[in-house]
């Protein structure tokens, strides 16, 4: 059988717990080892206070291009299981995490099913993720909510900062 063609898709890191920024750039390698996939770009790490309750620490986020041959579903179980190595417990809906994948875009196109929405909900009105995609690629469509820099300009950066290197 021929094998399943090669698709983008966008993944978004987050850590607030642990030594978030070593958290995040240790995903980012990580990324490189799940099986027919590859890590193509990744933005810069930006801190953010937490969205959601506010007594937890601040956050790092990241997101990164990844070229995949893994289905949705085969690619967020592959990051389900690097969030367990990072010790991720999910204790409390909205609480800190040590590392947080999120898978949000995959192809062109949305896709649904049992537990997995792409883009993922929230994408389009989170400047902590918005402003990393951007970043990567500023004409970026995001099905059904328009341009990347479109959604950008709809969402106020609050107290969202870039890093200037991995070790500010
Ligand atoms: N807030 C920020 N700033 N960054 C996150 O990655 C993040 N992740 C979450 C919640 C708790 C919603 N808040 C966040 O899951």
């Amino acid at each position: 059988m021929a094998e399943p063609a090669a698709v983008k898709a966008y993944i978004g890191l987050g850590s607030n717990l642990e030594e978030p920024v070593k958290q995040v750039a240790r995903a980012l390698q990580e990324l490189d080892s799940v099986p027919q996939t590859r890590c193509l770009a990744h933005s810069g790490l930006y801190s953010s206070g937490p969205m959601g309750p506010q007594d937890q620490p601040d956050y790092i986020n990241a997101v990164a291009r990844v070229e995949t041959r893994l289905s949705p579903r085969d690619l967020l179980q592959a990051l389900q299981a690097i969030e367990r190595a990072h010790g991720r417990l999910r204790i409390e809906r909205w609480g800190p995490r040590t590392l947080d994948l999120d898978l949000l875009l995959y192809g062109e196109g949305p896709h649904r099913e049992e537990g997995l929405v792409v883009p993922h909900p929230g994408l389009h009105e989170r400047a902590f993720v918005l402003y990393p995609l951007r970043e990567l690629d500023p004409e970026l469509p995001i099905p059904g909510f328009g341009r990347i820099d479109e959604l950008c300009a709809r969402c106020p950066r609050g107290d969202l900062k870039r890093l200037e290197s991995l070790h500010d």
